[in-house]
C-alpha cells in the first residue's frame, strides 16, 4: 500500500495524478496546509522540508517501508517501482527527466513566486510582482516553443514531465498567474488534451472540494507565508 500524504494544491496534484494513471492501490492522508498540519511532528519525519506531497510505501525496496518527499522524487520512484512511465530507452528517458527537471527547478518555484506576489502578499511589491510574471512569461515561451515541435514535452508520449508541469497550468493558477493562454497556443492546445485523459480528471478530484484558499486568513497566512513556516 502506499500512503499518499496530500492537499489539492499544484504539487500535491502531481502524485495523485500518477498515482491514479498508474493504477496502484493508495491511501489518501489529507495534510491541510491552510491549518498548519504540514509542521506536525509526525508528518515532518516523511517530509523534512514541511511540504506535501509525500508517500511512505509499505512495500519499499528491499520489502521494507520508504519514505520519499519532493514531488519530482515521488514520480520517478512511482514509476521505477511500475515501470509505467519510465522508457527503457536511455535517450528517451533523459527526454522526460530534463523537463521534469526544468518543471521542478522553473514551472514550480516561478510561477509560486508569481502567484505569492500576485496575489497572496499582503502589499503590492510591484518590482517583484513584474519580475516573477516577466519570468512565468518567460517559462511560458519554452515551454510553447516545445510544444509546437511535439505533441508532448518530453516527446511523442504522455510522461512524468506532462503530468508535473499540466497543474501548474491549469484554469485556476493561469488566472492566479494573470496568464493569457491565448498567447500560448500550444500549451493551450497541450492543456485541452491533458485535461481529457481519465486518470488526470481522477487525480484532480481527490478533495478537491477542500481546497479553499481564496484570500488567506491571518491563521493560513501564518502557517503557508509567515511565522509559523519559518518557525521550523
Ligand atoms: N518542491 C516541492 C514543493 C512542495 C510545495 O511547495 N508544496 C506546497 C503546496 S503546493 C506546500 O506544501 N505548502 C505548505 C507550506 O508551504 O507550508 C515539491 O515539488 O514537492
Amino acid at each position: 500500500m502506499i500512503h499518499h500524504y496530500y492537499w489539492p494544491t499544484p504539487n500535491g496534484h502531481k502524485t495523485a495524478i500518477m498515482l491514479e494513471e498508474i493504477g496502484i492501490a493508495y491511501e489518501t492522508h489529507p495534510v491541510n496546509v491552510l491549518k498548519g498540519e504540514q509542521h506536525e511532528p509526525a508528518f515532518l519525519s516523511i517530509s523534512p522540508n514541511n511540504r506535501i506531497p509525500a508517500i511512505v510505501d509499505d512495500d519499499g525496496p528491499g520489502g521494507k517501508p520508504y519514505s520519499v518527499f519532493e514531488s519530482g522524487a515521488i514520480l520517478m520512484y512511482l514509476a521505477e517501482k511500475t515501470g509505467k512511465f519510465w522508457p527503457d530507452d536511455t535517450r528517451k528517458r533523459h527526454d522526460v527527466l530534463q523537463w521534469l527537471m526544468f518543471q521542478m527547478g522553473n514551472v514550480g518555484p516561478m510561477f509560486g513566486q508569481n502567484g505569492y506576489f500576485q496575489g497572496y502578499c499582503p502589499e503590492d511589491v510591484p518590482l517583484a510582482r513584474e519580475r516573477y510574471h516577466k519570468i512565468t512569461r518567460q517559462i511560458y515561451g519554452v515551454l510553447d516553443r516545445r510544444l509546437g515541435e511535439r505533441p508532448y514535452l518530453a516527446g511523442e508520449s504522455y510522461s512524468l514531465a506532462d503530468i508535473a508541469t499540466y497543474p501548474w497550468t491549469m484554469p485556476r493558477q493561469v488566472e492566479m498567474h494573470r496568464i493569457d493562454l491565448a498567447e500560448y497556443p500550444n500549451v493551450a492546445r497541450w492543456n485541452q488534451d491533458i485535461s481529457q485523459r481519465p486518470g488526470v480528471q481522477r487525480g484532480i478530484a481527490v478533495l478537491r472540494d477542500d481546497m479553499r484558499i481564496g484570500n488567506p486568513t491571518r491563521e493560513t497566512y501564518d502557517n503557508m507565508f509567515g511565522n509559523k513556516q519559518f518557525r521550523q
